[in-house]
């Protein structure tokens, strides 16, 4: 039986209705088929969120095999700021697959990678003189931030915090909090990394302030390493798989401060942050920090991998030549993508729109909160808003709550992704090209979602 349920007028962009509208069930029978096949060729390792195969996806929308179209709230776990398939990119990327597709940077570049770094040095926090590698993944520009910070100081200890997310290379699984399911079994892991507590304003046992938070980290730094142990202090401005967690104000620019005072490389791991998503082009810009080194990559390129570390000119030369790069880093594909998706995020003002679309959506879910004490947080910055599941009273963790609610919205049409240490955060991450009423609908899904027992 068709279930028809759909918004009203939708807008088109770029020929693409945005609308939501399911005409099968969730998953309809193509999805299905296609996921009995995906079973059978694919390893279990790689997981599914949501088992709707995709065929064509821009502006808010995600439209699958089998012809539903339903709200995209996840953009690809925060890559497709710029929109998917946003024309700029589609078009660049075409002109430069038709031209060249590879040469090896390494053997005979190319502009568009210098290019990409120019750019770079131009976007990212501080005016100071700024260089940048290119890479594929945000594990690969985490790990080349480690190898430079290493290089530069001398020193071996890289200090991360608790509920971080850095990847899921041999290194940064070591760097990643989490053991399920990005690290339990996959040890042993790379030696010379220490964990901090962070600020998580709605975990602590009594109100923390940011710089008191920051002390608590710079105390156990200080005495389980010491300072001039430690190479560099990564971490994510707001952090992403962790939970979307706020750090208390104060807490970044003074594990900064302190970073710089010990002669430590401050990292800023904006792979999630970065590229608008936050309201400001970096996360870090909110509280005025300048990351000595910060690591880019998802929302860089429209959807193309690409990853970047971006930083202190006198800390990226501290690598003799030849000790960065790798075959395929800095793509002329991915390159024309992030041109083009830089292009995208200046000339049609997204870091504003997600300032907006976070006003929109705090409000919101600040409403639900108040009616539903199940919702013990709302929190976030621009597009990257969070609430997290407890139960009622309580900061018990209610992750089967998280699951339930995403679940029920996967099934009205709407894509919703969930993180946190403890599963019980269901995350928005919109496109920063969504429409307003598009946006507005989603939100009415979500609330009779959470209403739903
Ligand atoms: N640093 C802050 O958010 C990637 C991971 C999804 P890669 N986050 C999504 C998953 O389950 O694998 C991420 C991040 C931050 C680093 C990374 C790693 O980026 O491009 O996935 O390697």
């Amino acid at each position: 039986m068709t279930d028809l349920r759909e918004s009203s007028v939708p807008a088109v962009v770029d020929g693409l209705p945005q609308r939501r509208r399911l005409v099968t069930e969730i998953p309809g029978p193509r999805s299905r088929e296609l996921h009995a096949r995906k079973l059978a060729a694919v390893a279990d390792g790689v997981g599914t969120t949501l088992p709707v195969y995709i065929e064509r996806a821009g502006g808010g929308v995600l439209v699958d095999v089998d012809g539903n179209s339903m709200i995209d709230l996840g953009s690809g776990i925060a890559v497709v700021n710029v929109g998917n398939a946003n024309p700029r990119v589609a078009a660049r990327v075409s002109e430069q697959v038709q031209r060249f597709t590879h040469t090896c940077f390494m053997v005979t570049p190319y502009a568009g990678y210098v290019e990409v770094c120019e750019a770079l040095a131009r976007l990212t926090p501080g005016d100071h003189a700024k260089k940048s590698a290119l890479f594929n993944s945000g594990a690969e520009a985490v790990e080349n931030a480690v190898k430079i910070a290493r290089v530069a100081t001398g020193r071996d200890a890289v200090v991360v915090f608790d509920h971080a997310y850095h990847g899921r290379t041999n290194l940064t699984m070591a760097m990643t909090a989490k053991s399920m399911p990005y690290k339990h079994g996959f040890g042993p892991f790379a030696g010379e990394v220490y964990r901090a507590p962070m600020s998580y304003p709605f975990r602590e046992p009594a109100p923390v302030s940011g710089v008191e938070a920051a002390r608590r980290a710079i105390s156990v730094i200080d005495k389980q390493v010491g300072a001039d142990e430690v190479a560099c202090v990564v971490i994510e401005p707001i952090q992403g798989e962790g939970g979307f967690v706020v750090p208390a104000p104060g807490f970044l620019p003074t594990i900064a401060q302190w970073c710089s005072e010990n002669g430590i490389v401050f990292v800023a791991d904006e792979i999630q942050t970065g590229f608008g998503r936050t309201g400001s082009v970096f996360a870090c810009e909110h509280e005025g920090v300048v990351p000595d080194l910060i690591t880019v990559a998802k929302g860089i390129a429209g959807g193309l991998p690409l990853a970047a570390v971006t930083g202190r000119a006198e800390l990226m030369d501290a690598v003799h030549v030849g000790g960065l790069g790798g075959t395929y880093g800095g793509n002329p594909v991915a390159c024309a993508a992030a041109l083009a998706s830089i292009e995208s995020l200046e000339q049609d003002g997204l870091a504003g729109r997600a300032a907006a679309i976070g006003e929109t959506m705090l409000a919101r879910l600040a409403e639900l909160a108040a009616k539903h004490p199940k919702i013990g947080d709302v929190r976030g910055r621009g597009a990257m808003v969070a609430i997290e599941l407890v139960t009622p009273g309580t900061t018990d963790p209610d992750p089967a709550e998280a699951a339930r609610i995403s679940a029920a919205c996967h099934q009205q049409g709407v894509l919703t992704l969930t993180c946190g240490t403890f599963g019980n955060v269901l995350r928005f991450l919109p496109p920063l090209v969504i429409e307003d009423a598009l946006l507005a609908e989603a939100l009415d899904v979500l609330e009779t979602a959470v209403a739903g027992q």
